[in-house]
C-alpha cells in the first residue's frame, strides 16, 4: 500500500527539489519550558527530572509541537519529521522511559499527521509528508565507552535492534509515510535500526521508504565510528533506502566535498540538510537563511541533491528561503553506476575488472595456525591483535577470522575478538571475512561489523531450507557470502558437479534470497594434491578448469579459494609449500580466481622458482606424470635444504652491487640493504645516482613483475619497504651534497597522493629527487582530499601540483582534483604520476578538466627535467607551450570517444526519415492528454 507514496515521491522529484523541514530541537528551546511543562499532567510526580526530554512533549504538550510542526508547513517543507529522535529503547532508559517508546512513538506520528492534515485542508494543491525520525541512539555499538577496556560494550546489537523496533512500530502504526534514519554516527547502530525496519515491513507485509542520512564528524570526511564516506555507503546500500544524505555537525560550506562525493556514488536520492553553520562560543547557530540558501542553492546547480532541509538551528525562515532558492532548479539526475563488488571496513575495497588478485590473510584462524589457537586460549589478545596487524600491514585486503576448535567457545571469542579489532583502525581499514561451519559463530560476528562483511561459508550440505535461512540473514546484514562447492551428497570434485552446485546455488541465492551477483563469491574447493592417493590427482586441474567454466558463465560473481589447503601434504616443508602456492596461482589467476586465503607475504615469486623445481610441481599440480608426487617427494627434502643453506650462506650476496640491491628489492630482502647502498654510493660518488641507476632499475622490475601478475600486492609491499628504507639510508648524504651548491630555492612544489589512496614510494623519490634539484617540497603525505590539497597550494603559494597514485580509482580522483582546481580557479600547472597513471589517461581523462598545464611524468627521474622546464623563469611560457602541445596533440582519443565527421546540416535533412502516414491505420489511445 505504501508503495503508493514512493511513486508520488518519485513524480514530484522528477521536476524539483524536496524541502525537509528544520530542526525540532532548537525550535522547542525557544518556547523556553519549564521542568512541570514537561511533566505535564501525566507526569506530574515522576521520579526523575524531566526537562530536556523533548520527545515526551508529544504526550504532555501536543500542542507546541503542532504549532512548529505547522511553522515548518507553512515555511515551504514538503516533509516533516516526527518529534521522535530520541524516542527509541535505549535513550529513554536515561529518563527510565524505555516503556514509553512505542506510545510516544505512535502520538508523535499522529501528531505530524493531523497537521499535515489540517494543512492539506488549507493548501489542497501541496501534497505533504510525514517522516519518522529515528535517532542514532545515545550509545555506540562499534566503540568502547571505556578507554582502558576496548572490547566492552554497554548494549548489544539485539538490544538496539529490539528498542528501534519498537519506535520503528508506534512510528508506522501512527501512520508515518517514510522512516528517516538520521545523524547516523556508528553504521552499526544503523544496520540495527534496518534490521528492525526490515522485521517490521515484513511483518505487516508493506514497504516504507527509508531515508538515511550520515554525519561526518570533524573535517576528517568520517563517521564517529571511523568510517569514509564511501565505505559508510558501501556498508548500507544493501538496505534498498530511497535516499542517503547527510545531515548534522557542519554548516553548509563544510559539506561539499562530501555531498559531492555521496552524490556520484550513490544511485539513489541524495538529501542534505545541514546545520546553521558551525555553533559559535556559546553553542549557538547564526548562518542566517539568506546565507545558507546560497550555499544550498549552488549545491542544487551543481546537481549533488534531490531533497534539502535544515538540521540544528534552522528556522521556518530558513525553510523558506531554501524552497524559494530551489524551486526553479532542476534535481539531480540519479546518477547509472556499474556495480562492482565492493566490502568494507572503515574504508572501501572496490573489485574492478582491472583489480589484481585480492589476499585475504589466513593467519588469524585456530584450526590453520597453532600459535594463534594457543593465543586465544590463553587469552593474550594483545598478541592476537598483533597477528591480525601484521597481515594487513603485509597487504592482506580483508582479513578471515576463524575461531572453530573444540575447546574454544566459538560465539564468545569470535564476538571478543572482532569487538577489539574494531579499536584498532589500522587493522579494520580492512573487510572481515567471518569463517566458521558454524551458523551461529558467523550470525554472531555479522552483530560486531559496522562494514560490508563476507560470510565464509554457506553450502548445500545440509539442504536448502536452511541455505536459504542462513543465506537471507546474511543480506538482513548487507553481507556478501562465500559459497563452497558442496551439497547433500558432499563435496564436489569433478568439474561438472562444482559447475551443477554453483549454478544450483546462483539461482537460490539471487531469487529467492534477494542476494546481487556481484555479492556471490564461489568456493569451487581447493583441495590437497601431492597426497599419494591417485583419486586426488586431478583437484587442482579441476579447480582451474572449474573457475574457467563458472567465470565465462557468471559474469558479475567472484570466485576465491583456500590456497594453503593445497599444500597439506608437504607440511613441514614450507619452501616446497610456498612455491606449490606461487604456480597454482599463477595459473588459477589466469583461469578467472579473484581472490584467495593465503598467508600473505609468504608466497614465492612466481618468476623466481628454479625452473626445475617449477616443472616438478607442475606435473605434481597439473597431473602431468604418474610418477609426479614421488619425483617431487625425492626433490623436496633436497630443495628445502638447498633453500636453508642459501639462507645462511647467501649465495646471491657474491654478485655485483647493482644486482644485489636488484635481488633485494625483488625478493624484499632488507637486512643487507644499508651495507649495499653505502657501497654502491661509494662507487657512483653520487647519491642521487644511486637512486636513479640502482633503485629505480630495480622498482621498475618490479612494477612490470606486479603488472605482468607474477608478484602481489604483499610482495610489492615488501620491496617498497626496502626501497624506502634505501631512501632513508641516503637522504642525509643526499642533503649534504646538495647544501653544497647552496642554491636559493628553484621553486615550491606541493606533493600529494590523492584521497583513497596510500602508497606513497614513488611520490616519496620524486620528492628526494626535486629536492636535490633545489626545490622546496611540501608533501601533504597519502590520502589527500582535493580540498585540502587546493588550500595547501594557496596557502603556500606552490609553483606546481603532483598527484601520485597507485591504484586505480585513483585515475578518477585525480580528474577530480583537477575540475576542483580549474572550479578554483588555479592556474599552476599539474603533474600527474604513479603505476596506474599513463600519458594516455592524463591527456584524455584529466587535462580536458583543467585549464592549467597537465602533465604525466612517467618517472621520479623525468621529474626534474619536466619541472625545470616549466618553471625555468627565462623560457617558462614557452616551454609550457610545448609541453602542453605533446599532450593535446600526440594522443589518440579512446577507442570509445569516437570522433566523427559531421555531415552539413543540409545533407542531413535530406537524409530525413521519410513516413508515409497513409500506409497504415493509425488506432487512437484510449485517453489523450497528460495522465499522472
Ligand atoms: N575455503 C574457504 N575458507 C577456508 C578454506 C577454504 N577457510 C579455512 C581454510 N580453507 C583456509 N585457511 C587456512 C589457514 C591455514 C592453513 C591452511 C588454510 C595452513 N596452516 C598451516 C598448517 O596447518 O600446516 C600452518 C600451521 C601453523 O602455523 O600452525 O596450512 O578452502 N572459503
Amino acid at each position: 500500500m505504501k508503495k503508493n507514496i514512493i511513486n508520488i515521491l518519485d513524480t514530484i522529484l522528477q521536476d524539483r527539489i524536496l524541502i525537509l523541514d528544520g530542526a525540532m530541537g532548537t525550535m522547542i528551546q525557544k518556547y523556553r519550558l519549564t521542568e512541570e511543562d514537561y511533566r505535564g499532567k501525566e507526569f506530574e510526580d515522576y521520579h526523575k527530572s524531566l526537562k530536556g526530554n523533548n520527545d515526551l512533549l508529544s504526550l504532555t504538550k501536543p500542542d507546541i509541537i503542532k504549532e512548529i510542526h505547522l511553522d515548518f508547513l507553512n515555511a515551504g517543507a514538503d516533509i516533516i519529521t516526527t518529534n521522535t529522535f530520541n524516542t527509541n529503547g535505549i535513550s529513554l532508559r536515561d529518563y527510565d522511559m524505555s516503556n514509553l517508546t512505542f506510545k510516544i512513538s505512535k502520538s508523535s506520528a499522529q501528531i505530524a499527521k493531523q497537521t499535515c492534515d489540517r494543512y492539506i485542508e488549507k493548501n489542497k494543491n501541496h501534497t505533504v509528508f510525514v517522516a519518522g525520525s529515528i535517532g542514532p541512539t545515545n550509545r555506540t555499538l562499534s566503540l568502547s565507552p571505556k578507554v582502558s577496556d576496548p572490547g566492552y560494550r554497554d548494549v548489544t546489537f539485539d538490544e538496539m535492534m529490539e528498542g528501534y523496533y519498537e519506535q520503528v512500530k508506534g512510528l508506522g502504526e501512527g501512520g508515518v509515510d517514510l522512516f528517516l534514519l538520521e545523524t547516523i554516527f556508528d553504521t552499526l547502530n544503523a544496520k540495527a535500526a534496518l534490521y528492525a525496519i526490515d522485521k517490521y515491513n515484513s511483518k505487516k507485509n508493506i514497504i516504507i521508504p527509508v531515508m538515511a542520512s550520515v554525519t561526518i564528524i570533524d573535517m576528517s570526511g568520517r563517521t564517529l565510528s571511523g568510517q569514509t564516506l564511501e565505505a559508510f555507503w558501501t556498508s548500507i546500500n544493501y538496505a534498498d533506502l530511497f535516499s542517503v544524505g547527510i545531515n548534522c555537525s557542519l554548516g553548509p560550506s563544510q559539506m561539499r566535498p562530501y555531498i559531492e562525493e555521496l552524490s556520484s556514488i550513490a544511485p539513489i536520492y541524495t538529501s542534505l540538510y545541514p546545520n546553521a553553520g558551525l555553533p559559535n562560543e556559546f553553542g549557538e547557530y547564526e548562518e542566517s537563511p539568506k546565507q545558507m540558501a546560497k550555499t544550498l542553492t549552488e549545491y542544487a546547480e551543481e546537481g549533488y541533491i534531490n531533497i534539502v532541509g535544515g538540521c540544528c538551528g534552522t528556522t521556518p525562515q530558513h525553510i523558506k528561503e531554501f524552497a524559494n532558492a530551489v524551486k526553479n532548479i532542476l534535481p539531480r539526475k540519479i546518477p547509472k553506476i556499474i556495480t562492482h563488488s565492493q566490502f568494507s571496513g572503515l574504508e572501501p575495497l572496490t573489485i574492478l575488472p582491472s583489480t589484481n588478485f585480492v589476499n585475504i590473510g589466513e593467519r588469524c584462524n585456530v584450526t590453520g595456525s597453532l600459535r594463534f589457537a594457543r593465543l586465544i586460549k590463553e587469552k593474550d589478545y594483545t598478541s592476537a591483535i598483533e597477528t591480525a596487524r601484521k597481515q594487513v600491514e603485509n597487504g592482506a585486503q580483508i582479513l578471515d577470522v576463524n575461531m572453530d576448535e573444540g575447546l574454544i567457545d566459538s560465539v564468545k571469542e569470535m564476538e571478543k575478538f572482532l569487538k577489539l579489532l574494531a579499536s584498532e583502525p589500522e587493522i579494520v581499514r580492512v573487510p572481515i571475512m567471518l569463517d566458521s561451519s558454524k551458523w551461529e559463530v558467523i550470525h554472531a560476528g555479522l552483530k560486531c561489523l559496522q562494514g560490508k562483511s563476507i560470510v565464509n561459508s554457506l553450502s548445500l550440505k545440509e539442504g536448502e531450507e536452511s541455505f536459504l535461512q542462513h543465506a537471507r540473514e546474511a543480506r538482513k546484514f548487507g553481507a556478501a557470502v562465500i559459497v563452497m562447492a558442496f551439497d547433500e551428497e558432499g563435496q564436489a570434485e569433478t568439474v561438472e558437479r562444482r559447475l551443477n552446485i554453483c549454478r544450483r546455488v546462483f539461482n537460490l541465492l539471487t531469487e529467492e534470497a534477494g542476494i546481487h551477483p556481484q555479492d556471490i563469491i564461489f568456493d569451487p574447493n581447493i583441495f590437497a594434491v601431492g597426497t599419494g592417493l591417485e583419486e586426488h590427482n586431478e583437484l587442482a586441474v579441476n579447480y582451474i578448469k572449474a573457475v574457467k567454466q563458472i567465470k565465462t558463465e557468471f559474469s558479475q560473481i567472484l570466485i576465491s579459494g583456500g590456497l594453503s589447503n593445497l599444500s597439506f601434504a608437504f607440511r613441514g616443508n614450507n619452501a616446497i609449500r610456498e612455491v606449490m602456492h606461487s604456480a597454482f596461482l599463477y595459473q588459477a589467476i589466469k583461469a578467472g580466481m579473484d581472490m584467495g586465503i593465503v598467508n600473505a607475504g609468504q608466497i614465492t615469486v612466481y618468476e623466481e622458482i628454479p625452473k626445475n623445481l617449477l616443472q616438478l610441481v607442475e606435473d605434481v599440480l597439473f597431473n602431468r606424470r604418474p610418477d609426479a608426487t614421488e619425483r617431487l617427494i625425492d626433490h623436496a627434502y633436497l630443495f628445502q635444504k638447498q633453500k636453508t643453506e642459501e639462507k645462511s650462506n647467501d649465495g646471491w650476496r657474491k654478485e655485483s652491487v647493482k644486482n644485489r640491491i636488484e635481488h633485494a628489492l625483488i625478493k624484499g630482502i632488507i637486512e643487507h640493504i644499508d651495507e649495499d647502498i653505502e657501497e654502491a654510493r661509494k662507487k657512483l660518488g653520487d647519491s642521487l645516482k644511486v637512486i636513479e641507476d640502482y633503485l629505480m632499475t630495480g622498482m621498475s622490475k618490479v612494477g612490470d613483475l606486479f603488472g605482468s601478475g607474477k608478484m602481489f600486492l604483499p610482495q610489492v609491499i615488501k620491496s617498497a619497504r626496502v626501497m624506502k628504507k634505501a631512501v632513508v639510508y641516503l637522504n642525509p648524504f643526499i642533503e649534504q651534497e646538495k647544501s653544497k651548491e647552496k642554491a636559493a630555492s628553484n621553486g615550491k612544489i606541493l606533493l600529494a597522493t590523492v584521497k583513497g589512496d596510500v602508497h606513497d614510494i614513488g611520490k616519496k623519490i620524486v620528492g628526494v629527487v626535486l629536492e636535490c634539484n633545489n626545490y622546496e617540497i611540501i608533501d601533504m603525505g597519502v590520502m589527500t582530499p582535493a580540498d585540502k590539497i587546493i588550500k595547501k597550494a594557496l596557502e603556500v603559494k606552490a609553483d606546481i601540483i603532483g598527484l601520485s597514485g597507485l591504484i586505480t580509482p585513483s585515475l578518477e580522483e585525480m580528474t577530480h582534483v583537477a575540475k576542483e582546481m580549474q572550479r578554483n580557479n588555479i592556474k599552476i600547472p599539474l603533474l600527474i604520476g604513479g603505476a596506474t597513471t599513463s600519458k594516455k589517461h592524463t591527456s584524455l581523462k584529466i587535462a580536458p578538466n583543467y585549464n592549467g598545464s597537465t602533465i604525466y611524468v612517467p618517472d621520479a627521474s623525468r621529474s626534474v627535467t619536466v619541472v625545470n622546464k616549466l618553471l625555468n623563469k627565462m623560457q617558462k611560457d614557452q616551454n609550457i607551450v610545448d609541453l602542453n602541445k605533446i599532450h593535446k596533440k600526440k594522443e589518440k582519443p579512446l577507442n570509445n570517444v569516437k570522433k566523427s565527421s559531421l555531415t552539413t546540416i543540409e545533407e542531413a535533412r535530406k537524409n530525413r526519415l521519410q513516413i508515409d502516414f497513409s500506409m497504415n491505420k493509425i488506432s487512437v489511445p484510449g485517453k489523450i492528454g497528460i495522465t499522472i
